[in-house]
């Protein structure tokens, strides 16, 4: 059977398990990283020499790197609409699968790691502040694009909803003043009601 390993608080976990629950495929997950530890051993390290997570074992197929994953899976269960092969509209989906990985959880990485996982007393504000900033230049961009489409590629839910779904899930979730974005409010809204995204749209950040 298909194995995930990696804990549940990982973004990058995430969009490896909201993709495989929407294509409806058995796989086990396996805890590691974070508190669960793990992923410095060598049997991990071989499968992964960066010792991060995650990474998924298909057989006697090893795969790290959340996105080329979630890429795999859709290929493997040749799903057109997750992954469009016409050249263009899956340009489309891999510009925003790029842009969620370089930019969008970036900016909003220093607020997430001060807010959720450190102490009150340890907070830096101005690094908060700068990276809330940052992180509402991008909600800004969905906002605007996500003002005349359902999905971030046009009609269509894709890998590109996935991977940025678990984003906004965070983003959305931080406990810090946000401006109104109403059409990425309302696309949000939508992920969440899908049965694939409940493991992560349910979870709490922690
Ligand atoms: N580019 C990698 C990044 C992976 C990554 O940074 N994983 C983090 C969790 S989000 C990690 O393993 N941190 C160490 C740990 O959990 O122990 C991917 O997309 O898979």
């Amino acid at each position: 059977m298909l194995k995930v390993w990696g804990r549940l608080s990982s973004v990058n976990v995430q969009k490896v398990v909201w993709c495989a629950d929407e294509l409806g495929l058995a796989y086990e997950r396996v805890d590691a990283g974070g508190k669960f530890g793990g992923n410095d051993t060598p049997r991990y390290l071989a499968m992964n020499p960066n010792g991060l997570v995650p990474v998924i074992e298909d057989g006697d197929f090893v795969l790290y790197e959340s996105n080329a994953i979630v890429r795999y899976l859709a290929a493997r269960a040749a799903s057109e609409s997750l992954w469009p092969s016409a050249a263009r509209a899956r340009a489309d989906v891999d510009r925003w699968m790029e842009w969620q990985s370089t930019t969008f959880t970036p900016a909003m990485w220093a607020a997430f790691w001060m807010l959720i996982r450190t102490a009150p007393e340890k907070r830096d504000a101005a690094a908060v502040e700068a990276s809330r900033a940052k992180g509402e230049k991008c909600a800004a961009i969905l906002d605007a694009h996500l003002e005349s489409r359902r999905f971030l590629a046009g009609e269509a839910f894709t890998l590109a909803d996935i991977v940025n779904g678990c984003a906004a899930h965070r983003w959305l979730n931080l406990p810090l003043a946000r401006e109104p974005r109403p059409h990425l409010e309302r696309w949000y809204a939508e992920l969440k009601s899908r049965p694939g995204s409940l493991q992560v749209t349910s979870q709490a950040l922690t």
